[in-house]
């Protein structure tokens, strides 16, 4: 039979199948990891009692927590290191640039599986790897050499037919896609590009659409590896790694789209959803107030070249504030040698570090209903820090204009080649550290252990703690940004933090009532792959959470730490007095105080089932 490329990779990788239950566990050859997450998933690996991760790479990244007000980040970028040098992972430490952007250019190999413990991780599927976003303590598993299961996913084929027209960008196909399946039309999909198009598409450019297939909710992305991702491989001085790798041609897809690149124009993801998409010429007399540039998203040479080529010889508007945070040390020395980094300077831009930075509300939070551009990949409410903020997604041929102009602008048609693209890739990899499997790990003292849950039982009243709309994001449940971040490896402290944004007296309410459920409508826990927003809630006394349908990641992340992920559409308001009863079939699901009860069948797979009998993934060791 024709096949697609993913399930050529996947079937290469497979351990087993659950064809009941539509599962299939896979082999993982490459784990990441960054602090935000990995300090979670280091304590989970550390009580596995493994002597040595047995992957055949990981790499611990510290890109997200580098802000250092106080010593909690410092330590926790200790302790990181300890745990990568004496288990086996390479370390790269804080200001080597951010993990997705480092792991293309430096360890991403084609036809490999990786799993990382962030939703971005796919990534690395621009250079025709399966890269894979997870929660860390899948990753934690996955170092420990377990397969990784995921519901067997439908593929999307999607076709690119001829080439972008100037001023147009990688950026724009995949805000396009988004617009055309929206931010939860890619749940257990993996979108597969394909068509003469793909020929047009830099590496970095497909790292960026890859990237963004995140906000479809998809499992992954995947484009295939061909001579342009062996040249790219060459000049990153890592040609061996090349394979070539492709679908069958004529292999059926589940679903199929078309995307004529030659009739895209620059698009954006408008205030509060990447799925919020329209053209920008529609948007031409909006007044900006800042511009950011970087995130894994685009933050490539490729982006900067496009552009310093805009900014060459001009000013920024004198209301706009522009920020640059190269992705990388390598692309900061590209620019830094070839003089885009002058323009950059000369125009009035402020270099941040090669980090997440403000991606994730680690400063430059907008002033109060200020309109940010960004070439980033999420515009949730509150991510930015500054609540009644306008965020904008946008292309970096986009922001830069716009941040010249001070209106949002459109550079459709203009000729951005200012600068070659054609250049030496340096491989300094100083901040890039391989293990000597003997340092002693340090902890910190913000450092707590993971709380100990008891199994929730298969009969259980509760109250419902909050009554939540669709596509609820784990910025909403789990807001992250400067001052709740430093506490990723404390669940006691930031469990007082969840659903802060929205509802200040939830954590407090919940500890008052003890038992809880959250109702939810659909999509609930796009975005982030932060298995906080499962643990915190569970240490809140939330037992299940019932929403008409769950994003991948976090449903997994739900029922790891021992939570019961009900699909059901429900009404429900504040603090009604919920049953919950269920056996490995069926569930019962009683409102008692509208006096309503409905009725299903599990959507729990035996394993599944299990894990939510013994409080959790972790009790099983
Ligand atoms: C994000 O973009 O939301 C993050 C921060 O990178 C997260 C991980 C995290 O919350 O630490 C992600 O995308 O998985
Ligand atoms: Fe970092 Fe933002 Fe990318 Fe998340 S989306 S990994 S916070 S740059």
């Amino acid at each position: 039979m024709k096949k697609t490329l993913t399930y050529k990779i996947l079937d290469a990788h497979k351990v087993s199948e659950d064809l009941e239950n539509n599962k299939m566990s896979i082999k993982i050859d490459q784990t990441l990891t960054q602090d935000a997450t990995g300090t979670m998933a280091y304590l989970e690996f550390l009580s596995f009692g493994i002597d040595k991760v047995k992957t055949d790479l990981s790499v611990s990244y510290v890109d997200h927590n580098t802000l250092q007000n106080g010593f909690m980040n410092a330590d926790d970028h200790k302790f990181l290191q300890t745990v990568a040098d004496k288990y086996g992972i390479v370390f790269s430490k804080a200001g080597n640039g951010i993990c997705h952007q480092v792991n293309v250019e430096r360890f991403a190999v084609p036809g490999r599986t990786i799993l990382g413990s962030d939703s971005h991780t796919p990534t690395s599927s621009g250079v025709g790897a399966l890269a894979i976003g997870a929660g860390g303590l899948g990753v934690a598993c996955a170092m420990a050499g377990m397969p990784f299961t995921i519901v067997r996913p439908k593929v999307v084929g999607v076709k690119l037919l001829n080439k972008l027209r100037n001023g147009v960008s990688a950026k724009d196909i995949i805000i396009h896609l988004i617009g055309l399946m929206t931010v939860k039309g890619g749940v257990n999909k993996v979108i597969e590009y394909y068509g003469d198009g793909v020929k047009t598409l830099s590496v970095p450019e497909r790292a960026t659409i890859c990237n963004m297939g995140a906000e479809l909710g998809a499992t992954s992305s995947l484009f295939p590896s061909d001579e342009i991702t062996k040249e790219f491989l060459r000049l990153q001085g890592r040609e061996e790694d090349y394979k070539e790798l492709s679908r069958d041609e004529d292999c059926i897809y589940d679903e199929d789209i078309t995307i004529d690149l030659a009739s895209l124009e620059p698009e954006a993801s408008c205030p509060n959803s990447p799925d919020n998409v329209k053209l920008v010429s529609l948007l031409k007399d909006i007044k900006v107030d800042q511009v950011l540039i970087g995130s894994c998203t685009n933050s490539s040479y490729y982006d900067f070249v496009k552009v310093a080529s805009i900014l060459k010889g001009k000013k920024i508007h004198k209301d706009v504030s522009l920020g640059i945070a190269p992705g990388s040390q390598q692309v900061l020395q590209m620019i830094t040698k070839n003089g885009i980094l002058d323009v950059l300077l000369e125009s009035g831009a402020r270099i941040l570090e090669s980090a997440c930075g403000p991606c994730i509300g680690m400063g430059q939070s907008p002033a109060t209903d200020a309109v940010s551009l960004r070439t980033f990949n999420r515009n949730f409410y509150g991510r930015s820090g500054t609540n009644s903020a306008k965020v904008y997604l946008v292309s970096p041929e986009v922001a830069a204009l716009s941040a010249v102009n001070g209106y949002i602008s459109s550079p459709l048609g203009m000729e951005l080649n200012e600068f070659s693209m054609d250049v030496e890739y340096p491989k300094c990899d100083s901040l890039l550290y391989k293990p000597t499997f003997k340092s002693e790990v340090v902890m910190g003292p913000n450092i707590k252990p993971i709380p100990k849950f008891l199994p929730i039982g298969n009969n259980f009243d509760a109250k419902v703690m909050i009554s939540l709309e669709d596509n609820i994001t784990t910025d909403h449940i789990m807001p992250a940004g400067a001052k709740v971040l430093p506490y990723r490896s404390n669940i006691e402290k930031i469990s007082e933090f969840v659903f802060s944004n929205i509802d200040e007296g939830f954590s407090k309410r919940c500890l008052e009532n003890g038992a809880g459920v959250i109702v939810a409508k659909t999509n609930y826990g796009q975005g982030s792959s932060r298995e906080h927003a499962a643990i915190a809630p569970r240490y809140l006394g939330i037992k299940a959470v019932i929403a008409s349908s769950f994003a991948r990641i976090h449903k997994k992340n739900l029922i790891n730490f021992g939570i019961l992920p009900i699909e059901l559409d429900m009404d429900a308001d504040l603090l009604d007095e919920i049953n919950v009863s269920f056996d490995k079939e069926t569930i019962k699901v009683t409102n008692k105080t509208k006096g309503k009860s409905y009725e299903r069948v599990l959507d729990l797979t035996p394993e599944e089932y299990n894990l939510i009998q013994v409080g959790g993934l972790l009790n099983t060791f």
